[in-house]
């Protein structure tokens, strides 16, 4: 059963884009248990014509994180099965069918930013801001951010934000990498929305490869990357939609890579 606290709307003349929207702006869509396995139901059964999703929070928030009134219930045991429970659900965001635009504002904290890290891109609004409070409330990350977020701003960074609360802001934020664009106060899901169409139209092997194939040749060793990586070159080449596109720019009717 689907949370009450989120919302899939499909657009586009395909319906091929997802719009996967946090629906619980009075608590700062915080995120409770039926709302994280919602969250991996949700990408389990996207419609085969989504090509591509984005995930963005109602309210002035994109995500609180973990809801804290859950915690203080949990066992050890518990606790560790409540972690594999983010893990799963957000492993179905990272490697689920289709790539995912994060459309950030406000806060983005604690699980919110473990969920925006499981994403592929991270689009963030001038009023976006980052933590890791998880530090100064004696817990600690249990969403993947242990994994995910020191490969987009290294340990160290990730340590700070934990021992000394340190908050980034959304310019800040994109210098070191947590997100690949910022773009003004409000903006945040218009361009995340066209960022998804431009993706849906790419080859779907080529959006395989970048989600599937990339990430784990960046955690092989070079040797075993090379050899990964000439497989999918020549998997993705021999595709017959590859040819096409190619023959499209030889032939004059692709468009030409613009000057930024
Ligand atoms: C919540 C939560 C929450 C808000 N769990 N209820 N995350 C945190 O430690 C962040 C905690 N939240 C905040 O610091 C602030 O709420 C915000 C900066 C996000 C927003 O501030 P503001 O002034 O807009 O809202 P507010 O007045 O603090 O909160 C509005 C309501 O949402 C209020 O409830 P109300 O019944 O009094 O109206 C808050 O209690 C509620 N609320 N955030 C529960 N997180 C997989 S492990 C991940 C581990 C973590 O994520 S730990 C970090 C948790």
């Amino acid at each position: 059963m689907t949370s009450k606290d989120i919302h899939l709307d499909i657009y586009g003349d395909q319906n091929e884009v997802a719009v996967i929207r946090l629906t619980r702006p009075k608590k700062r869509n915080a995120i409770n248990d039926a709302l994280i396995l919602s969250i991996r139901d949700l990408f389990e059964k996207l419609p085969a014509t989504v090509h591509a999703a984005v995930i963005d929070g109602e309210g002035e928030h994109f995500c609180a994180g973990l809801d804290l009134s859950e915690l203080s219930e949990r066992d050890a045991g518990q606790g560790l099965i409540h972690s594999r429970m983010w893990h799963a659900a957000l492993e179905r965001v990272q490697y689920g069918p289709v790539p995912v635009v994060a459309a950030l504002h406000g806060a983005v904290v604690g699980g919110g930013l473990e969920l925006a890290s499981a994403c592929h891109i991270r689009v963030a609004d001038a009023s976006t801001f980052y933590a890791l409070p998880e530090g100064t409330r004696g817990i600690f990350v249990g969403g993947g951010g242990a994994v995910r977020i020191p490969r987009l701003i290294g340990a160290a960074r990730m340590a700070d934000m934990m021992f000394t609360g340190r908050v980034y802001n959304a310019e800040d934020g994109e210098r070191i990498g947590l997100s690949q664009y910022v773009v003004p106060a409000g903006d945040a899901f218009k361009k995340a929305f066209e960022l998804a169409q431009v993706i849906a139209k790419n080859a779907p092997l080529t959006n395989y490869a970048l989600m599937h194939v990339l990430p784990r040749i960046a955690e092989q060793p070079a040797d075993q990357g090379y050899v990964s990586e000439a497989m999918m070159a020549a998997i993705a080449q021999s595709a017959p939609e590859a040819k096409e596109r190619v023959r499209a720019f030889l032939d004059g009717k692709a468009a030409k890579v613009k000057k930024a």
